[in-house]
């Protein structure tokens, strides 16, 4: 019986993760711009600063922007998280137009001949239609710099939420294109069921878990080390 159930999450888990074998990013003109969503809280900015540590350890020159203009707080952590890496973080003041911060942040990262830049956001989730407006205006605007940017639109999900955390992605999806998925908090108590749930109900790969708050706490996802973990094999 366990066996059967563990061959057919095994499957299930298949049609989602295997995206990326190893923190290896795909040749673009111009920087690749990797667009961060998801809703307060979930682990976006912690996740930027994992990232940059992989990305940087490959040797990519990488720029963050600091386009969650919504709180102090959160331009300040992500600031944070860069001088942890040392790379550049490209900021305005807090209530300043995302959009503006995601041009510069862009702009800088062409200009310096960066190979990737992260963009933070704040995503708020209260009004459907504000956040579609407010993610396609910054997609838009970066497209000024760089025509085929964002090419990820990757989507925070807290793991320890269950079905909230499915609820979110559903709601993102329906605002926004998510290209990829980081589910975070798989560290906790809870075994992380929700993966199983997200894969089966989205088609958009699992990449990354977050499996704890520190640098290197942050792991590619991997289909079939996941379903072995829920048994334990
Ligand atoms: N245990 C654990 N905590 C995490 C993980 N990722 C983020 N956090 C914590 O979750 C909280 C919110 O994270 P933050 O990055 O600020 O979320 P944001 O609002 O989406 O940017 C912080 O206290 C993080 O340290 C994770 O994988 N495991
Ligand atoms: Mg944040």
């Amino acid at each position: 019986m366990m066996d059967m159930l563990y061959a057919i999450i095994s499957e299930l888990m298949q049609h989602t993760g295997g995206a990326w074998e190893d923190f290896e990013l795909p040749k673009t003109e111009g920087p690749y711009v990797l667009m961060v969503v998801g809703v307060n809280g979930v682990g976006k900015t912690t996740t930027i600063g994992k990232l940059t540590h992989q990305f940087k350890a490959k040797g990519y020159n990488v720029v963050l922007g600091a386009a969650d203009t919504f709180r102090a707080a959160a331009i300040d952590q992500l600031a944070v998280w860069g001088e942890r890496n040392d790379v550049p973080v490209i900021k305005q003041e807090m209530g300043s137009d995302p959009a503006s911060v995601a041009y510069d942040t862009i702009q800088h990262a062409v200009s310096a001949g960066a190979d990737l830049c992260i963009i933070d956001t704040a995503g708020r989730l209260h009004n459907k239609k504000n956040l579609m407006n407010e993610l396609s205006k910054v997609k838009r605007v970066m497209q000024k710099v760089v025509p085929d940017a964002p090419h990820e639109v990757l989507l925070v999900l807290d793991g320890s939420t269950g079905q909230n955390a499915l609820n979110q992605a559903k709601a993102f999806s329906e605002a926004t294109q998510i290209t990829s998925l980081a589910v975070t908090k798989l560290d906790g108590t809870a075994k992380g069921g929700v993966v199983i749930g997200i894969a089966d109900q989205l088609s958009v790969p699992v990449k990354f878990i977050g499996v704890g708050e520190g640098i290197e706490d942050l792991q590619l996802f991997n289909p079939e080390a996941f379903a072995s973990s829920l048994f334990q094999k």
